[in-house]
């Protein structure tokens, strides 16, 4: 690797050097927009409100995101922070008219980093479809410096309604039918064209693992396919969750060879195979702390699992999840405790408001 190298990640868990932290900053409960509302738990306190989250609120998510980026510079990772723009402005493209953005706290939703690759994903929220901008000053920095870096941006979608189904436009539609629906892969989005967030996709080496859900479907697997055509893409999906977005709340790589997965979203027995078959051990994760997510919060308590891993030896982990950072510490691994619960409600956990700019390491074959 050249001493110019500045962007390289190949897996979850390799020693991380360079990160992009989140900001809380202006952040909003977006306006109703079908795969958003979707996602919104049916009895949650943000159904009915949109509009910028108070400053209370803000100012305390970004103390905590700026305390646990002190704390990664302290042990050596350099941190980077997005430039958050005005999420309170409507936007709209020919297509359609957002009330509001959303906001900048989980980069890990929007840029998917593979080897020297930093890919900013489709999206499928039209609140969110503007929010690479954010992200833009870094990007180009990174190019700038690092003549092997590649900017790429998966193209936009237009996010019309024949993107959603109908089905999903309504606030009863109860759990139960929700558990049928994604059992059965109906989810909230079509196949109209591809879309994915990058949180859906996880990085193990040559190979890529993707969940069909909510926020990414076959299409954007596909799309995905056809890009990264060195590597093998796989779909995956996680029957007993009602609202399945993002992979890294139920499906969580620890280092080579060891996967915690939510015992309420157990990965089917056929898809294990690859994972099985190469030696790895998949095991249910521990039982998060809490009964209930943060006030309005988009994310289920789950965000126990939301781990951040350092090295293939060290972690954090959310400082109240206690069970959690128990398994962790009995499995071997150093638990660094970070305190993160106050900022769920902007976007998720340590996994989600981080990207990966450099791990160390190289592109290996883990199921050969
Ligand atoms: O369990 O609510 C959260 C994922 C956030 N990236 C969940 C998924």
């Amino acid at each position: 690797m050249s001493e110019k190298t500045v962007v390289n990640s190949w897996n979850e868990w390799d020693p991380l050097k360079h990160v992009i932290v989140g900001k809380a900053d202006g952040t909003c409960i977006p306006a109703p927009e079908p795969a958003l509302d979707a996602k919104v738990p049916e009895d949650s306190d943000m159904r009915g409100q949109f509009g910028p989250r108070t400053k209370d609120t803000v100012d305390k998510a970004n103390e905590l995101l700026d305390n646990f980026s002190n704390m990664l510079e302290k042990r050596g990772i350099k941190v980077d922070r997005p430039d958050p723009i005005d999420f309170s402005q409507k936007t709209s493209t020919p297509d359609w008219e957002a009330e509001t953005m959303f906001g900048c706290m989980p980069p890990r939703d929007v840029l998917l980093t593979v080897g020297s690759e930093i890919l900013e994903a489709t999206m499928s929220y039209r609140c969110r479809w503007f929010e690479y901008l954010c992200y833009r000053p870094l990007l180009q920095k990174y190019y700038n410096e690092d003549p092997n870096m590649r900017h790429e941006s998966a193209p936009k979608p237009r996010l019309t309604d024949a993107d959603y189904r109908k089905d999903y436009l309504s606030d009863k539609i109860g759990i139960q039918k929700r558990l049928e629906w994604t059992e059965d892969k109906f989810f909230v989005t079509t196949e109209e064209e591809p879309l994915f967030d990058a949180a859906d996709v996880l990085r193990f080496g040559k190979d890529l693992v993707v969940q069909h859900g909510f926020t990414t479907n076959l299409k954007g697997i596909d799309w995905l396919k056809r890009h990264f055509k060195d590597h093998r893409v796989h779909a995956v999906n996680f029957p007993g969750d009602p609202y399945p977005i993002h992979i890294d709340a139920t499906f969580t790589p620890i280092k080579e060879g060891l996967i915690i997965n939510n015992p309420q979203r157990r990965l089917p027995k056929e898809q294990r195979k690859l994972f099985e078959n190469n030696g790895w051990e998949i095991i249910d994760s521990a039982q998060p702390a809490h009964n209930e997510p943060p006030p309005l919060c988009y994310s289920s308590t789950w965000l126990s699992m939301n781990v951040l891993v350092l090295d293939p030896k060290t972690v954090c982990v959310e400082k109240s999840e206690v069970y959690q950072a128990e398994q962790l510490d009995k499995l071997g691994m150093e638990v660094i405790p970070v305190e993160l619960r106050d900022a769920y409600a902007f976007g998720g956990g340590l996994h989600c408001c981080t990207a990966d700019v450099y791990r160390e390491g190289e592109l290996k074959d883990y199921f050969p």
